[in-house]
């Protein structure tokens, strides 16, 4: 965040009540309503769960330990037996939804489905068995790397349905980093599609598979499903590829959902963490179901009649959570857009909630500031009365885009829900619920019923209101993270060290810096690691330099982010050259470009500078501290007494942005 943005936020007061109306139909009504629900949960929290559990799911086995917990490892519902497919369709063929929207997808260019609940049950329930004839099992790694097309909510549903744990990948990922993901999670299969539609071109995702799985480089991977999406030429290499339209013919349509351990892994998903390669973030079965299914129905104040857009892509947590497995459990009718605004389609957001009268936006703070830049005219040009909620996630929220988000898109009458959550935590913590709690713009307001956050120090003491500390969840929730997929002891050091237990009461560390103002009101400040937030990605600056340092050219990198207008933060790389090498306008160009098929365009840096040397203390740890001052155009303040050799910091001044 920038300093201006800071001050914004510390001077906010101004508080947004939902209106009469509302509050009227809304499912929690009022916040003394919220307080009675939170002290309740509070005050058992496993019977909390536990009550929801058994009236909000179908159960194929009932549990018999609501929490079973030996820090940090948490196991909820243990021996209950569930399947998130059945919930998410099975039970609403029989339940009166059997013919009511389920899927409504709005692809490129121009294409359009509609998918009821018995619709996508069927194609989920073919799409299973095909993979069963691909020889797939109960406990077989599927990976997923597809574009916004239904296919890839049934893929998703269909691994779920036969207990197969999926790992999406992102369709903007690069070949490197899908292959990466493939072998750490040794995935047997990859579903892709011959391409997919990003902004007016192409996205050759099968070439990249291809390139992938080139010299053997993913072993485990023994076949690839291609669904036809764009029709352009592609390779298909004999006895390892397939077509799904040729599966799929003569596949039967009879799938039993397999009762799954509440404790099965449901999926791994990878995230950026501060040091090292991305991590796999395991979540499982029924506590992810439960959370996922509750939060959605309050936070997003679900009814019946509802039609909702989340604008996530399915490769990120969001869009599992909130495109996928939430709105469908619920029984739902959830929304996929494949496009995304551009020069040539600016508008295209506001036609899509006019054209299919979308009454819950759900999008990211980042989107909102991209659409300020556009102008009020494109909305003003569209009918966006459908709307009665609205959503923001991944990144805090500057108070003159949550106004302009309230009063051009919400026509000063729909409450917005700011939601803080992560990968990690597999669905939203910190939220207002809308008809209960009001708003501050900037706020994620309050934890969620059944959710212990607080805002301590680093020997986990709750800090003071209004003071700056670290966000920590202070007792397992049902949607928590099992560990790091292959790598148990890194999810000990990542999330339950840096601040450390006491009297075996382990505290979970989110990464994030936050406080609390006097009235209990979370303001989630940015991370506190070597995260960097660009356009509400996550990256870990370590990924980049390794991206960066794996070019001959470099010696060394250090990345770090600078603040920007519209995404947030932008990545701003340092680097220093091998002997032989000289600044030039075509290697900054080669670097940027190295880095794209490193890791993929999210990570393109905005700026590379090229210095002499980086600026480091005596043990040689580089000061990232002056690094993002430089970057951010500031003076360089503070401590610079352990910096080495001072007449870096000069040379890095004189050369400038
Ligand atoms: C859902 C998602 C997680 C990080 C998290 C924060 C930041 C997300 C908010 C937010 C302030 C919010 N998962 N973040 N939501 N910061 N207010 N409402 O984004 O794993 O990709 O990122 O995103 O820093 O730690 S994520």
């Amino acid at each position: 965040m920038s300093q201006s943005t800071i001050e914004s936020i510390l001077q906010e007061n101004r508080l947004f009540h939902p209106s009469p109306a509302f509050v009227e139909k809304a499912r929690i009504k009022s916040l003394d309503e919220y307080k009675q629900l939170y002290e309740k949960a509070k005050a058992d929290p496993q019977r909390f769960w536990a009550d929801l559990a058994e009236q909000e799911l179908h159960w194929f086995q009932k549990w018999d330990t609501v929490l079973d917990w030996q820090p940090p490892f948490a196991q909820w519902f243990v021996n209950g037996k569930i399947n998130i497919s059945y919930n998410c369709l099975d039970r609403h063929l029989t339940n009166g939804r059997r013919d009511k929207p389920a899927l409504i997808w709005e692809g490129e260019p121009g294409d359009s489905r509609c998918l009821t609940y018995a619709q996508l049950h069927q194609e989920v329930c073919q799409f299973a068995n095909g993979l069963k004839q691909l020889g797939i099992k109960k406990g077989d790694r599927v990976g997923i790397y597809m574009p916004m097309i239904p296919e890839a909510a049934i893929a998703m549903l269909a691994c779920a349905r036969i207990g197969a744990p999926h790992s999406v990948v992102f369709g903007g990922f690069s070949a490197e980093a899908l292959r990466d993901r493939l072998i750490d999670a040794e995935a047997k299969l990859v579903i892709t599609a011959d391409g997919g539609w990003r902004k007016d071109a192409i996205v050759p995702l099968k070439d990249q598979v291809d390139k992938a799985l080139a010299d053997n480089a993913a072993p485990s991977v023994q076949n690839v499903l291609v669904v036809k999406r764009t029709a352009q030429n592609i390779h298909m290499e004999p006895g390892r590829d397939h077509w799904w339209h040729d599966l799929q013919a003569g596949v039967s349509a009879d799938c039993p959902a397999e009762p799954m351990d509440s404790e099965d892994m449901l999926f791994i998903l990878y995230t950026s963490g501060s040091t090292g390669k991305p991590k796999g973030v395991v979540h499982t079965t029924g506590g992810y179901n439960l959370y996922t299914h509750m939060t959605t129905q309050w936070i997003f104040d679900l009814r019946d009649e509802d039609v909702y857009w989340c604008t996530a892509d399915v490769g990120w947590i969001t869009g599992h959570s909130y495109i996928v497995y939430g709105p469908l459990s619920n029984g739902a009718t959830t929304l996929m857009y494949e496009g995304a605004p551009r020069a040539s389609n600016p508008g295209c957001f506001w036609d899509v909630i006019q054209k299919y009268r979308v009454s819950i936006f759900y999008t990211a703070p980042t989107a909102i500031r991209t659409f300020i830049k556009m102008g009020e005219q494109l909305p003003k040009a569209r009918d966006l009365s459908s709307l009665r909620l609205l959503g923001t996630v991944g990144e805090p929220i500057n108070p003159e885009a949550w106004m302009w988000y309230h009063r051009v898109i919400g026509g000063e009458r729909c409450p917005i829900v700011d939601t803080w959550w992560q990968t990690e935590t597999g669905g939203i913590m910190i939220t207002a619920l809308p008809g209960a709690i009001p708003t501050k713009p900037g706020s994620a307001t309050l934890p969620f019923p059944g959710v212990l956050a607080d805002v301590v120090d680093l020997d986990g003491n709750p800090v003071k209101p209004n003071e700056g500390g670290y966000l920590a969840i202070t007792y397992p929730w049902p949607s928590m993270l099992r560990t790091v997929y292959g790598d148990p002891d890194r999810f000990r050091r990542t999330y339950w060290e840096h601040i450390p237990p006491k009297d075996g009461h382990y505290l979970y560390f989110a990464g994030d810096g936050a406080r609390k103002d006097e009235d209990g009101y979370f303001w989630v400040m940015g991370r506190v690691d070597d995260v960097i937030n660009v356009a509400g990605h996550r990256l870990g600056t370590m990924e980049v330099e390794s991206a960066l340092v794996s070019h001959p050219a470099v010696a060394e990198a250090a990345v770090v982010g600078k603040p920007d207008e519209v995404k947030g933060q932008e990545i701003v790389a340092f680097v220093t050259l091998e002997g032989t090498y000289s600044p030039s306008d075509e290697l900054l160009k080669e670097l940027k470009q190295h880095v794209v098929q490193e890791i993929g365009a999210i990570a393109r840096p905005g700026e590379i500078r090229f210095a002499d040397a980086l600026p480091k203390t005596r043990s040689g740890k580089i000061m990232r501290r002056l690094l993002r001052s430089l970057a951010a155009g500031e003076e360089v303040s503070g401590d610079v007494s352990t910096l080495e050799d001072r007449s870096v910091l000069e040379k890095l001044r004189q050369r400038g942005g």
